[in-house]
C-alpha cells in the first residue's frame, strides 16, 4: 500500500473515532456518516492529505528579522466542535482567538497539536501552512509578512476540521474589525397576500446553506439556515393550492439537512423524502388541505441541533378569499442558541450539544441575531406609521422554549392563537403564547408615534438577546398619550 495512502486511511479512522467519541450521546449519525461520505468524495482518485488543498497554496518565502507579533495556538475540543485555543498573552485560553497585527508586521505563529490526530494551520491569502502535525504534541511555527489590510482566515484544512470549528480571524490593521456576514431576515421581507385567486401550483426552492454569521456585536456563530437566513424564505400559498418544495443542500456543507412542513399532510410533513446530502436535490409535493400559518423546519437527526441553528421558517396557507389586506406585515421568529462559550463571549462562537440537551440557551434571539445587530438595530427594525394597520405573523423555531409574544406600549386588536386563521381572533391580548413548532398571527393599529419594543415577556430572555423595535412614524396626538396630567 502506498504510504501516501495508508497514512490518508489512517487519519480517516482516527477522526471517524473522535467523532464517533464526540458524538456518542447523540443521534448524529447521519451527520457523520454525510461528514464521513464528504470526507471519502475528497479523498477519492489518488489525492492524498497532502495535495488536498482546494486551491494550491503558493509558498511564501519567510521573512528574516524578529517577528512583529507572535501567537501561540493549540489544537482542542470544545463541546461538540474541533478548534483552535490561544495560549499565553491576550489570546490566552480563548477559542478561534481574533489575532490581530499591522500591515507590514512579521507574524509568527506556532501551531502545537494537542491530540493524536492530524491538523494544519493555513492562511491562503498569505500562502502559509504550518504543514501537518501528525502527533501529540508535535509543534511548528510559521512566520510570514502581512502586507495588506483585512480579515484573513486561519483554518485547519484536514477535511470536516474547519466546518466542524477549526477557523479564527486574522485581522491586519486597526480598523474596526471587518463585518461577518449578516444572516438576519428583513422582518418586512415577505411575498404579496394571495388575494382572491384561484387554487394553483405553487413552486417554492430552500437551500440548505451554513454560514458563519454575525450573532452579536463582536461575535459570530456557524449558522445552518434555509438560502441564508433566519428564519428563512416565508412561503405564501392558499387552500387548495399545490405546493412543491425542492430542497437543495449545498456542496460545500458539512451536513444532511432536510424540510418537515406543517403546513404538509404526509409523512413526516416531508422530512422523510428531503433528506439531502450535500450536492444533493430533493423535491416533494403537497397539497394545501388546511389554512393556517405553519412552522418548517430541518428535520434532520440531532433535530434541535439543527433547529438551534437556525433551520426553522413560516409558511403560510391563506384561506380561501385571501387574508383581509393591511398596510404592513411583518415576519419575526424566535429561537434560542446554545453556544459552548457564555453569553456576551467575543470572536467565533461554538455550539453546544450539552447546553441544549439541558434546554440552557446562552441566546436567545429573533431573526436569528441579537438585538443590537437584528431586528433592534437601525438596519431592521420594523416600520409603520401612524394612522396605518400592522399584521406580525410571530413563530417559534426554538427548539425548547414558548415565547409569551408581547409589544410594549400596544395592544393586539387582533391574535390568532396557534396559527388558527379560521377560528375567531382574541380581542385585545396584552400577550400571546407562541409554542415551539407554532405560530400566531397579531394584528393592530398603531395610533401613536414611537418606539415599541418586541419582546417575550420572560423578559430575562431580553438581557440574553430577545429584542425588536417596532419604530411608528407620524404626529403625536395628545388625546390618546401624552405626559403630564390631564387637565393641566
Ligand atoms: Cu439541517
Amino acid at each position: 500500500m502506498p504510504k501516501k495512502l495508508a497514512v490518508s486511511i489512517l487519519c480517516l479512522t482516527l477522526f471517524g473515532l473522535l467523532l464517533s467519541g464526540c458524538y456518542s450521546i447523540e443521534r448524529e449519525q447521519t451527520s457523520i456518516r454525510a461528514t464521513l461520505a464528504v470526507m471519502q468524495d475528497q479523498m477519492s482518485g489518488d489525492q492524498s492529505m497532502g495535495e488536498m488543498h482546494s486551491t494550491p497554496v503558493p509558498q511564501a518565502e519567510t521573512p528574516d528579522g524578529p517577528a512583529d507579533v507572535s501567537y501561540t495556538l493549540t489544537t482542542g475540543v470544545s463541546g461538540h466542535n474541533l478548534v483552535f485555543i490561544g495560549v499565553g498573552g491576550e489570546i490566552d485560553g480563548q477559542i478561534n482567538p481574533t489575532l490581530l497585527a499591522e500591515a507590514g508586521d512579521i507574524v509568527e505563529i506556532t501551531l502545537v497539536n494537542a491530540e493524536a490526530v492530524q491538523h494544519n494551520l493555513q492562511i491562503d491569502e498569505f500562502g502559509v501552512d504550518t504543514g501537518f502535525l501528525d502527533t501529540q504534541g508535535q509543534q511548528q511555527t510559521i512566520k510570514f509578512v502581512v502586507e495588506n489590510e483585512g480579515s484573513f482566515t486561519y483554518y485547519c484544512v484536514v477535511p470536516g476540521h474547519q466546518a466542524a470549528g477549526m477557523q479564527g480571524t486574522l485581522q491586519v490593521g486597526s480598523g474596526e474589525q471587518a463585518a461577518a456576514a449578516s444572516v438576519v431576515k428583513p422582518p418586512d421581507d415577505l411575498p404579496a397576500a394571495v388575494g382572491a385567486r384561484g387554487p394553483q401550483l405553487v413552486q417554492a426552492e430552500l437551500v440548505a446553506q451554513e454560514v458563519v454569521g454575525q450573532l452579536a456585536d463582536g461575535s459570530t456563530y456557524p449558522y445552518f439556515t434555509f438560502n441564508g437566513t433566519v428564519p428563512g424564505p416565508f412561503i405564501r400559498a392558499r387552500v387548495g393550492d399545490t405546493v412543491e418544495i425542492t430542497l437543495r443542500n449545498e456542496t460545500s456543507s458539512a451536513f444532511v439537512h432536510s424540510v418537515d412542513l406543517h403546513a404538509a399532510t404526509g409523512p413526516g410533513g416531508g422530512g422523510e423524502v428531503t433528506q439531502v446530502q450535500p450536492g444533493e436535490t430533493k423535491t416533494f409535493t403537497f397539497a394545501a388541505l388546511n389554512p393556517g400559518i405553519y412552522v418548517y423546519h430541518c428535520a434532520t437527526p440531532s433535530v434541535p441541533h439543527h433547529i438551534a441553528s437556525g433551520m426553522y421558517g413560516l409558511i403560510l396557507i391563506e384561506p380561501e378569499g385571501g387574508l383581509p389586506p393591511v398596510d404592513r406585515e411583518f415576519y419575526v421568529m424566535q429561537g434560542e442558541i446554545y453556544t459552548a462559550e457564555p453569553f456576551g463571549t467575543a470572536g467565533q462562537l461554538t455550539f453546544s450539544h450539552d447546553k441544549m440537551s439541558n434546554e440552557d440557551p446562552e441566546y436567545f434571539v429573533f431573526n436569528g441575531a441579537v438585538g443590537a445587530v437584528g431586528l433592534a438595530s437601525e438596519d431592521y427594525m420594523l416600520r409603520a406609521n401612524v394612522g396605518e394597520s400592522v399584521r406580525i405573523f410571530v413563530g417559534v423555531g426554538g427548539p425548547n422554549f414558548t415565547s409569551s409574544f408581547h409589544v410594549i406600549g400596544e395592544i393586539f386588536d387582533r391574535a390568532y392563537a396557534f396559527g388558527s386563521l379560521t377560528a375567531a381572533p382574541l380581542t385585545d391580548v396584552q400577550t400571546i403564547s407562541v409554542p415551539p413548532g407554532g405560530a400566531v398571527m397579531v394584528e393592530f393599529d398603531v395610533e401613536y408615534p414611537g418606539h415599541y419594543v418586541l419582546v417575550d415577556h420572560a423578559l430575562s430572555r431580553l438581557e440574553r438577546g430577545l429584542v425588536g423595535m417596532l419604530h411608528v412614524g407620524g404626529p403625536a396626538d395628545p388625546g390618546i398619550f401624552k405626559e403630564g396630567p390631564a387637565n393641566p
